[in-house]
């Protein structure tokens, strides 16, 4: 297994569409083992393959409090989305130190494959409900920051260069 180096953003290349993953294959099988053990490296309740720069539909995550429940996602796509939504505070493993409210549906059924390659459908509410829309987001090569104004993600964007500057320079 292997720790991946996370995108930071505002790199372009977390704005990628992801493909379809056309076959659950030895490839993809060392792709999840390998963004479970980065997420969970990362204290991160979720990671999208597109924030490691692979850019194929595929998402991992756990949102239990003993950090024992890997979820894996493949080919995710929404099935059903409740009228109602929630403003909640969202973070993001590509935007580090950055905290804003989002508003998401409260509750969603996702479809997908497992590492498995069988197909699942998973409903969704609070916290796990919340992860897949910001997952499925970045997928679609969309950062949470791009919900707020263009003045709080101008100001974002200005901060995380700055210390990707400084980190460079160290
Ligand atoms: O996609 C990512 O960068 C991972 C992200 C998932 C996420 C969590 C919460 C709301 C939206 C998206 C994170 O893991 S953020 C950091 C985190 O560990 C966390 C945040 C909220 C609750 C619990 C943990
Ligand atoms: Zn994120």
């Amino acid at each position: 297994m292997a720790l991946l180096p996370i995108l930071s953003y505002p790199d372009p290349r977390l704005h990628t569409v992801a493909k379809p993953v056309a076959q659950v294959d030895a490839r993809i099988t060392t792709q999840i083992a390998n963004m479970l053990e980065t997420m969970y490296h990362a204290n991160g309740v979720g990671l999208a393959a597109t924030q490691v720069d692979f850019h194929e539909r595929l998402v991992v995550m756990d949102v239990s409090e003993e950090r024992d429940q890997p979820l894996v996602l493949i080919n995710p796509e929404l099935t059903w989305v409740s009228e109602e939504t929630q403003i909640n505070e969202e973070g993001c493993l590509s935007v580090p130190g950055i905290y804003d409210g989002v508003e998401r549906h409260s509750a969603v059924t996702v479809q997908a494959l497992d590492e498995h390659g069988n197909s699942r459908s998973i409903e969704a509410e609070g916290l796990l409900a919340i992860c897949i829309q910001h997952e499925m987001d970045h997928l679609m090569g969309k950062v949470f920051v791009e919900y707020l104004s263009p003045l709080k993600r101008g100001r974002i964007k200005t901060k995380l260069l700055k210390q990707q500057k400084q980190a460079e320079q160290a």
